[in-house]
């Protein structure tokens, strides 16, 4: 039963606790395909968040811009597979929020280093804002900054913890947010960094 955090925003706390072995074992086999990297903003600096994604489409940043694509720049190949149990998580996940058709086409996944944040941005590279996406949590806490529609909004900080799913639709779809730098710490199954995926539907 997600709780209401605003209008648009649903936190299902641990959602995704009992998968976190099948995830991290998945993650593992996708990484051998398509590894992490750091991508370069459109502007030349090095992204601090390490990124891949699976799924028909990947999310990509170059001195062209910030898109979805087919295929992983690095390796050339299209990107790994979604594995079928995140599908239904993400699915599921979504369901419970009242989004009871969300077909994620991309799944980007992020690796947060300690002393690693993500400032304040909107995720706006997705052609129909109308699907939610779907964030699970795993690893390392981190606390998360929920802004507003405009960037100078105020923000609330949430915890989120190893296992947290939040789904963001509506009137929170295109809000500010980012993550606070993250603390030093050891997570028993992730070890020393967070990880964030997210599920969309980016075409
Ligand atoms: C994370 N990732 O924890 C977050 C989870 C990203 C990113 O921000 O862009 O990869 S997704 C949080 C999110 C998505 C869409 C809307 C809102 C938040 N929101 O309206 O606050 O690594
Ligand atoms: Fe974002």
């Amino acid at each position: 039963q997600p709780e209401e955090i605003e209008p648009g925003v649903a936190l299902l706390r641990g959602a995704a606790s009992h998968l976190a072995s099948d995830i991290h074992q998945q993650l593992g086999a996708i990484l051998n395909i398509s590894p992490f990297r750091h991508m370069f903003t459109p502007g030349g600096r090095r992204m601090a968040v390490a990124t891949t994604s699976c799924g028909p489409y990947g999310w990509i940043s170059d001195q062209k811009g910030y898109r979805y694509h087919s295929v992983d720049p690095l390796t050339e190949q299209p990107w790994p597979a979604m594995p079928v149990s995140w599908i239904h998580l993400a699915h599921e996940s979504a369901l419970l929020a009242g989004f009871p058709d969300f077909q994620p086409d991309s799944c980007l996944i992020n690796r947060y280093q300690t002393d690693t944040q993500l400032s304040l941005h909107q995720d706006k590279d997705e052609r129909d804002f109308k699907h939610p996406i779907v964030s699970v949590s795993l690893g390392l806490s981190a606390q998360f900054l929920l802004g507003g529609m405009r960037r100078e909004d105020a923000t609330i900080k949430i915890l989120l913890m190893h296992g947290d799913v939040l789904v963001w639709g509506n009137q929170s779809r295109l809000r500010f947010h980012g993550i606070s730098r993250i603390q030093a710490g050891y997570h028993p199954v992730l070890g020393d960094c967070r990880i964030n995926l997210t599920f969309r539907c980016a075409n």
